[in-house]
């Protein structure tokens, strides 16, 4: 390539790269693949191979790993995590074999499969477990003892009592990661995009607590540091390592020639979909320690070691239809159906086609050829069309419900297009299925099937009706006895009793998830407090942000909203948090704050009056109760005094608040 636009070249990868490398490391949400990323990193090491020139200091070459961040106390590796030098074609695999034949014509390679996870170090002495480390950038790593500690395969005291540093993957099996992103889903929360952030995020976890909800794994490949010296080879390594107690590598075959290599490289390949852990690879290792020790490293891999890179599955299939359905929140999903086809172990047949915006980017028409791969080898997704049917024409979503049948709007900045239509039933129905759900009301037995049967025998119009359904109501739906009706009957009941948090949520407020609805419950004490609170107050709660704060205020501003809450109260629903007693001695009373008060902030001291059911005001009237004045208070003083409005200091006001 011409210098001019092998710079041009280099500067465009570096940017895409660094942009990828942050999305990936700092915001745990990749939009692309590790492999097209390794791709990309490939191309620009490339570049910079034949015009060293064009290295930059900021180049993502001159990185080998995401270094250490902050929260966690460092540990300094005194024997470095190296990394792999990766390939991806048989051809380097052989490259590989005659450089260390080179060396070592008699060498032989052991290949264990590349777990994709994060590798960490777990150090014991005296067969202790005492610290374990993650790999950083392979010099400094950050100490998440507590957090490993919690991951059941970790053994905390070995079978001897040696002193004895070791290397393993810790690892999110698919399972594991696949019940995580239903149940984020479930509530409103933002996904992990792969088991391998999934493991990161729950590793870097400041309690300890959430990591051990996570189902986090290890296998262990690697002695870092040993006093016996009685090991001379690779695989007679992860044999001790198996003896002391470890969960290794569930497979290291040792090969004497190349074509045994290869040939596993492509067993491995075969298995990969149908391991329960994802691999990202397989990695060739000289066996002999000796030899390694003469074959060296680079300042950055051992010489001695590949990573073989398997891309991921693709396969190509005819787009049959677009279904497109009316979700809670009213937008509507456009979902792909494929003729079925056998992707990463097992058939799929639909995915998600996200929005109208995702399909004119690709240009996906009915009855395409199309791409299906499966991200972090689990969730299908469309990723390029091949080729477009005869006389295909741009496909666009409806312009009308295709559950009830009216307009569609777009709201600005939003990607999505939604029903507004308060009663289409499509939203109904999966409002209520939500509002009864475990983690909203909890009404056992209130599902998607018998909600289905209320619903389309008009037996059920909104949620609050539910609590007014007798046993008699039930008994009219097929299937329904004497005893099962009761149950149900009970188990409504039941509910009304439910903490403040759990209703919030079970409203369904767009944005408002489980941790924001016991946000709002916690910070407010009782339903009318949420429902009176400002949009200033909403986005003052930490842990709130300006998007919830404003779909929370727009839900209760509602008249719909307002009556249904009411509704719910008349039928005794529980509307008060159960965390705090609530104490309403500032009902009905006003306050206005003015001047720098000695202690309180603003905000405390607001939050203070609104969690004894008071409200504050920012200009003084007759109908204000007291004016809260502290230091340099202005005209408001004045004008209090004026109207005769009790004037308090914040001495008198914790006096009140006692
Ligand atoms: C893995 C894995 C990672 C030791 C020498 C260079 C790298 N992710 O499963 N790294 C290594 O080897 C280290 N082996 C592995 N199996």
């Amino acid at each position: 390539m011409q210098f001019e636009k092998a710079k041009e070249r280099a500067k465009e990868l570096r940017d895409l790269l660094n942009y990828h490398s942050h999305k990936y490391y700092v915001e745990d949400d990749p939009e692309i693949g590790d492999y097209e990323y390794d791709m990309l990193q490939r191309e620009l090491a490339e570049l910079e191979k034949e015009y060293p020139e064009l290295i930059t200091p900021d180049s993502p070459t001159q990185r080998v790993g995401g270094s250490a961040e902050g929260m966690f106390e460092p540990v300094v590796h005194t024997v470095p995590l190296e990394s792999l030098q990766d390939a991806f074609s048989m051809e380097e695999v052989c490259a590989f074999d005659s450089r260390v034949r080179d060396v070592f014509a008699d060498a032989e390679f052991v290949v264990e499969p590349k777990i994709d996870g994060l590798s960490v170090a777990l150090e014991y002495e005296n067969g202790v477990f005492v610290r374990g480390s993650t790999r950083g950038d392979g010099n400094i790593g950050e100490d998440v003892t507590a957090n490993l500690r919690t991951v059941n395969s970790i053994p905390l005291r070995l079978k001897s009592d040696v002193t004895i540093e070791v290397r393993g993957e810790v690892y999110m099996p698919k399972k594991v990661f696949a019940a995580l992103v239903e149940e984020q889903e479930q509530n409103g929360e933002k996904t992990f995009k792969n088991p391998r952030n999934a493991a990161a995020g729950s590793l870097r976890q400041k309690n300890p607590r959430i990591t051990a909800t996570r189902g986090l794994d290890i296998f262990v490949f690697n002695i870092q540091r040993y006093e016996g010296n009685e090991i001379t080879g690779h695989k007679q390594s992860i044999d001790f390592l198996k003896t002391l107690g470890f969960k290794t590598v569930p497979f290291y075959n040792k090969f004497s020639d190349i074509d045994g290599v290869i040939g596993e490289l492509e067993r491995i390949g075969e298995m990969r979909s149908a391991l329960p852990f994802d691999i990202d690879g397989a990695v060739i290792k000289t066996d002999s320690f000796a030899q390694r020790a003469e074959i060296g490293s680079t300042a950055k891999f051992p010489r001695w070691a590949l990573a073989f890179k398997y891309p991921p599955e693709e396969k190509e299939t005819t787009l049959i239809d677009i279904e497109v359905a009316v979700g809670r929140t009213g937008v509507l999903t456009p979902t792909a159906v494929f003729e079925p086809v056998l992707v990463a172990g097992s058939t799929v047949s639909r995915a998600t086609l996200h929005n109208q915006d995702f399909i004119d980017e690709k240009d996906i028409r009915l009855g395409d050829r199309v791409v299906i791969r499966k991200a972090g080898d689990i969730i299908p997704e469309v990723i390029r069309v091949v080729s477009h049917a005869e006389n295909s024409e741009k496909y666009t979503l409806p312009t009308v419900c295709p559950s009830c049948g009216a307009g569609i709007i777009r709201e600005e900045d939003e990607a999505a297009v939604r029903c507004v239509n308060p009663e289409c039933p499509a939203q109904l129905l999966r409002n209520l299925i939500h509002f009864c759900s475990r983690d909203a009301m909890d009404i056992e037995g209130m599902g998607d099937a018998v909600l289905e049967k209320l619903v389309s025998n008009g037996l059920l119009n909104k949620a609050s009706e539910i609590y007014t359904l007798k046993k008699e109501d039930f008994m009219t739906l097929e299937g329904f006895k004497d005893k099962s009706s009761q149950n149900l009957v009970d188990a409504i009941e039941k509910s009304k009793s439910n903490d403040l948090s759990k209703l919030v949520f079970a409203l369904g407020i767009r944005h408002v998830g489980q941790k924001a609805g016991k946000i709002l419950a916690d910070h407010f004490g009782t339903m009318e407090n949420i429902m009176n609170a400002s949009l200033e107050q909403l986005t003052a709660i930490e842990g709130f942000g300006g998007i919830m704060a404003k779909s929370v205020a727009d839900f209760f501003m509602l008249e719909q909203s307002k009556r249904e809450i009411e509704a719910l109260a008349v039928y005794g629903v529980n509307m008060a948090s159960q965390k705090e007693k609530i104490d309403n001695r500032f009902e009905g009373k006003t306050f206005v704050l003015t001047g720098t008060l000695p202690t309180y902030s603003r905000n405390e001291a607001s939050e203070i009056i609104e969690k004894f059911g008071g409200k504050t005001a920012s200009s003084v009237s007759k109908k204000t109760s007291y004016v809260l004045a502290g230091e340099e208070a202005g005209s408001k003083l004045v004008k209090a005094q004026t109207l005769g409005v009790t004037i308090i200091s914040e001495a008198e006001f914790n006096e009140m608040i006692k």
